[in-house]
């Protein structure tokens, strides 16, 4: 029988202290260490940051298949109503698609790249399956931002993710620059888990996904990480990447640009750590937000380059 045991206590009436992560950032062993494609250098910055910034990862050619399938979702006025899309607070512009990989072959294919693959596998140091995908949109002028927050505390609350054995690869599809709303990161917060205050309402992701209230740390904590840290927001054109650890505080402001900050994210988790009930207590999330059903491990596609 697993381990069900709650060790992040966190969605309380009352406010616990932030403490430090009990889990490792990086969890391979040193064969792995060696043999990956990060360097010790690169897997001792994600470990120190909590995130690893790659420019120009993918070639420009190799997104414009994906940006096209993008501009097409964004037509499909069926795609807008179906359960995984989320559109802006009170507008019918999209915010985000949820479970792309479930719908797209080829953005299926993207989560099994070996470039991304053999750098997810080395962190993790095991077998990976997708937890979550999404495109957010951020669109010209309309998109809003995302509080700050730590995925892993609401993966954890609302999915019963046990461990802190996750990552993010964030892949930037329409250039992010200083004024349409780039990604905001805390570097060395992941290493302090912050509990957050309040009961989870049943079925919160309906709001949370438009708007979090509920699991955003409180201020004093995050002027004390900010304090100490600064905030870092990595730039770059279609086709960077960053992948950032599952308890690495982010957010990002809204876009008062007229050009799109339209981002892909596939959450990647060990397969060491599949899902429990939700440590909240509520009924689990639906599959496009968190993977229940399959958990087998992501094979690299065939015919791809394994080395940049
Ligand atoms: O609830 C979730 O899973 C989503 N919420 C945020 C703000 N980030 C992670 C994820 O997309
Ligand atoms: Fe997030």
């Amino acid at each position: 029988m697993r381990d069900t045991q709650d060790l992040f206590p966190t969605r309380l009436e009352r406010k616990l202290g932030m403490f430090e992560r009990i889990d490792p950032v990086v969890h391979c062993d040193e064969q792995q260490r060696a043999n990956g494609p990060l360097s010790e250098e690169e897997l001792d910055e994600f470990d120190r940051k909590g995130f690893l910034s790659f420019e120009n990862f993918f070639d420009k050619e190799e997104m414009d298949a994906f940006i096209q399938e993008l501009r097409e979702y964004e037509e499909d006025e069926d795609l807008k109503l179906s359960e995984g899309t989320v559109l802006e607070p009170g507008k019918q512009e999209i915010r985000s698609i949820f479970g792309i990989h479930q719908v797209s072959d080829r953005f299926s294919r993207l989560t099994r790249d070996p470039r991304l693959l053999a750098m997810v596998q080395q962190i993790l140091g095991s077998d990976v399956y997708i937890h979550q995908s999404r495109i957010n949109y951020k669109p010209g002028f309309k998109g809003k931002g995302f509080d700050w927050h730590s995925d892993f505390e609401t993966w954890h609350s609302e999915d019963g993710m046990p461990r802190m054995r996750s990552l993010s690869c964030s892949i930037i599809l329409t250039d992010n620059g200083e004024f349409n709303g780039p990604l905001m990161l805390i570097p060395g917060s992941h290493k302090q888990f912050v509990p957050c205050v309040g009961r989870t309402p049943e079925d919160n992701y309906k709001e949370s996904l438009k708007s979090q209230d509920i699991g955003v740390p409180d201020a004093a904590s995050l002027k004390k990480l900010m304090l100490e840290n600064d905030i870092e927001a990595p730039k770059g054109d279609s086709g960077s990447l960053v992948m950032f650890e599952c308890n690495t505080l982010h957010g990002s402001n809204i876009n008062m640009s007229c050009w799109p900050r339209s981002n892909l994210f596939f959450v990647y988790n060990s397969v060491e750590n599949t899902l429990h009930d939700p440590y909240c207590g509520n009924k689990p999330r639906p599959e496009f937000l968190a993977t229940r059903k399959d958990y087998s491990p992501l094979k690299p596609v065939e015919g791809k380059r394994q080395e940049e």
